[in-house]
């Protein structure tokens, strides 16, 4: 085995990289390896094509603008259990696997949560054996580079791509036309039937480019299947010849542009034409390339639903309802009621958010500018659904505004989460709070009008990924306490909850986790320059900036916990390293602010020598896949602190608890069914709860009430909006602070008291020693459930309608 890995790479380096392997970078090894991984993944990725097609199996086609994949090269291997091979055939040649590991870009094709499921159900899906596809964009670039400078963010370009990716194959035999803007023509058939064409203004090429996305033990390997956007016509001669350069290439750089870069989740929707084309781009080439494939295999459209489920991965692939229908209509000349009935059996919708800021909606005026005929079939498929709204209620006509397609209040929009809903047979959301306040909130009337179509489907991690391969100390005590099996089997890892008061295994998992936090503690001080000391606690938020998120609240604590220490330098405090890193979207003012106020707040506390070791502030830049592998596996303290009712569900949450960090967190997302796993004495809760807040926003409780009776808190405020750790800029965090003393939208203050004696019981826990590892142990005993492989077999068999045997 290893020699013939070793030859292999051997080949792959000469004949495929082209270098003699005496000359060879770091990263020639990489390519080298990742080419002949990738050889032992394709023949089965192959068989899986051809074996889905003649037993007629349905496929899942998963439809999301992001994937957050990251690195590549310990998942493939790991996954056809070829690690240990190839680590030693390197090792054999005289090369450190982690070297070359590292050499490999970090395919940041995501913004945070959202795209991270989607590559961890890509895997999950290639692991349960389920025939599928990931559909979505290959962004020349992805999420933006974050560079800290003097404490302050910035972005640029990420460059994953510039020397191509090994993985993929470019498919030049699929590509689609992909149309924008223009008229649309209306006819009357001989038979007296309307029919519609769309004479698009601008077209543009989709060319896809797929990744096999390899099972646990290369049980299956199913395409992500990436599109990339090219002119027509690269060049336009006649401008050429005329000596406009720029000109000639206008064309091309106006189409490239779709698929040059990811766009950060939170930038304002208005004017984001382009975001729009993305949208459609990648949809509409995904739809044409499916319908393809199923009339190449069945021959008829109308059995779709029986051989295709299309999940839609938030609102942004939503267009696809429209489109579908487009298709059925327009070019296959199905008629209406037929084309709707095969479009809602195969499509669900996913939703990943209730903020009404991220409720994607598009003003009429552009969708219409870009998709003429889109919106005339949205304004369709909205008279009959407003229709039998109007039937079922007919003593409401308030409800007609809540569950209509088009929102007619300030500037006529398209709802896309309306659209979404109405256009699928299944709708779910990703823990069973959030899925609870769909149900009552957002969409209430809608809920009303279908009642059986939310469904909740909390959200799961790819085990492979998340501890295996990032935490291979534990998976080794886990292998001997509970069983070779827990490999294939996360329920066993149960058993470790009988061995939880075993001074032998808790002696080992501290030892683990000390040699993890000694790795971050080496990345912290190559990157930030800080030294840590691996034997605090370390206390872990990494998650993208948002202010519902509450970084802000964390630092707030910080800053009193700092003041408390120098006030009382000689009690009993228990060293502690706060660590945060993620990425704040470039037009996001506060989150920017809150990253500066993270590296203020380190600077003074770091440097003040009266605190020493009792504390140390660490932000470290450029949050992503890889950088999460180090700290999660090192983490003891796991932040999970949002408002209560604005974290869907959370998925870091689940990792970090897995890896036996405990967790400090509100009754928020899936902290709630993460609690009723592990016990309410293994977790930190504190902090509002949902209805809570509801009850204060409601009744326009601001903060003022809070400060008052909290001097801790007035304190707190004070100190930070006077300048206490911006001498160079004292009024820097005025407006920051003054957001929270007036609305605070996000009830910081108000739950500031009981977060602070939170994370004092975590202190006395921490001190206790005995108690917080037992408490450890029991987390990660407890988590099997979070495993995406359940929430995929779930997705499977209550909405795919998929067999699945797990
Ligand atoms: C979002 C939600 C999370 C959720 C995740 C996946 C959009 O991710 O906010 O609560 O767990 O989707 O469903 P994020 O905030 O991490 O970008």
């Amino acid at each position: 085995m290893v020699s013939e890995a070793k030859s292999a790479i051997i080949s792959k380096m000469t004949l495929s990289v082209g270098k003699d392997p005496a000359f060879a970078t770091d990263y020639d090894w990489f390519l080298a390896c990742a080419l002949a991984a990738r050889d032992r993944a394709t023949l089965r990725f192959l068989e899986g094509k051809r074996v889905t097609a003649s037993d007629g199996k349905k496929r899942v086609y998963y439809l999301s603008l992001e994937f957050l994949i990251g690195r590549q090269l310990t998942d493939v291997l790991s996954n056809l259990s070829l690690l240990d091979v190839f680590r030693a055939a390197l090792e054999d040649l005289g090369v450190d696997y982690e070297r070359v590991r590292s050499a490999e870009p970090d395919a940041a094709l995501g913004n945070g949560g959202l795209g991270r499921l989607a590559a961890c159900f890509m895997e999950s899906m290639a692991t349960l054996g389920i025939p599928a596809y990931g559909y979505g964009i290959r962004y020349d670039h992805g999420l933006f580079r974050q560079v800290i400078y003097d404490g302050w963010q910035e972005e640029y370009p990420e460059d994953w791509l510039s020397f191509g990716t090994p993985w993929e194959f470019l498919r030049t035999d699929v590509v689609f036309n992909v149309g924008f803007g223009g008229s649309v023509e209306t006819y009357v058939t001989p038979a007296g039937i309307t029919r519609y064409t769309w004479h698009p203004g601008e077209v543009v090429h989709a060319v896809s480019y797929d990744t096999p996305m390899v099972g646990w033990r290369g049980r299956s390997v199913n395409p992500l299947r990436l599109w990339s956007a090219r002119a027509v016509d690269p060049l336009r001669l006649e401008l050429f010849n005329r000596g406009d350069f720029a000109g000639a290439s206008s064309d091309q750089a106006r189409a490239e542009a779709i698929s040059k870069f990811l766009y950060p989740s939170d930038e304002t929707p208005s004017g984001q034409e382009l975001r729009l084309r993305q949208e459609y781009f990648f949809v509409s080439a995904s739809l044409q390339d499916l319908l393809s494939r199923h009339r190449r295999i069945y021959g008829d459209l109308h059995s779709l639903p029986e051989r295709a489920a299309i999940q839609l991965n938030d609102t942004h692939p939503a267009v696809a309802i429209a489109e579908m229908m487009r298709l059925l209509l327009d070019e296959h000349g199905l008629p209406w009621n037929e084309a709707w009935a095969i479009t809602s059996a195969t499509f669900s919708y996913t939703n990943h958010t209730l903020l009404p800021e991220a409720l994607e909606t598009w003003p009429l005026a552009v969708f219409e500018r870009l998709l003429p005929r889109h919106l005339q079939i949205i304004y369709f498929i909205n008279n009959l659904h407003l229709e039998a709204a109007k039937k079922a209620f007919p003593e409401e006509p308030e409800l007609l505004r809540s569950v209509s397609i088009i929102d007619e209040r300030d500037g006529r929009k398209v709802r896309m989460g309306q659209l979404a809903f109405v256009g699928s047979h299944a709708i779910n959301g990703v823990s069973a709070l959030h899925t609870d306040l769909m149900r009552k909130t957002t969409f209430r009337d809608l809920n009303r009008i279908y009642p059986d179509r939310i469904q909740n489907k909390t959200n799961g991690i790819t085990f492979r990924r998340w501890l295996h391969q990032s935490n291979p100390g534990l998976t080794a005590i886990l292998k001997e306490v509970c069983g070779a099996e827990v490999v294939d089997n996360p329920e066993v890892i149960e058993r470790l909850a009988a061995h939880a008061g075993d001074s032998a295994l808790q002696d080992r998992i501290r030892a683990v986790k000390l040699a993890n936090k000694t790795a971050l503690a080496k990345v912290i001080a190559e990157r930030t320059g800080v030294r840590v000391d691996p034997a605090a606690l370390f206390d872990v938020q990494i998650k993208r900036m948002h202010e519902y998120k509450r970084q802000l609240l964390n630092l707030l604590e910080t800053a009193a916990l700092y003041d408390a220490i120098r006030a009382n330098p000689d009690a009993d405090w228990t060293p502690r390293v706060k660590i945060m890193a993620g990425k704040a979207a470039a037009s996001y003012v506060n989150a920017k602010f809150i990253i500066k106020l993270a590296n203020d707040i380190a600077q003074v506390v770091n440097n003040d020598p009266a605190v020493r070791d009792l504390l140390k502030v660490v932000f470290l830049p450029n949050y992503n896949v890889s950088l999460a592998e180090v700290i999660i596996p090192a983490a003891d303290l796991s932040e999970q602190i949002s408002t209560a009712g604005m974290e869907a569900s959370g998925t870091g949450n689940m990792k970090l608890a897995l890896n036996g960090a405990l967790t400090i967190g509100t009754l928020d997302g899936a902290n709630i069914e993460i609690r009723d796993n592990v016990g309410n004495d293994n977790i930190f809760i504190f902090g509002l709860t949902t209805d809570e807040v509801s009850y204060r926003r409601e009744r326009g409780i601001t903060a003022g009430q809070a400060i008052a009776a909290s001097p801790m808190l007035a304190g707190v405020l004070n100190a930070v909006s006077g300048g206490r750790f911006s001498p160079d800029d004292p009024g820097r965090f005025v407006q920051l602070i003054d957001g929270l003393r007036g609305a605070d939208r996000y009830m910081v203050t108000d739950d500031f008291d009981s977060y602070y004696a939170a994370q004092r019981r975590v202190d006395a826990c921490w001190n206790s020693g005995e108690p917080w590892t037992r408490s450890a142990i029991i987390n990660i005993a407890n988590m099997a459930w979070f495993s995406s492989d359940r929430t995929i077999a779930e997705y499977a068999r209550e909405i795919w309608n998929v067999p699945v045997d797990l």
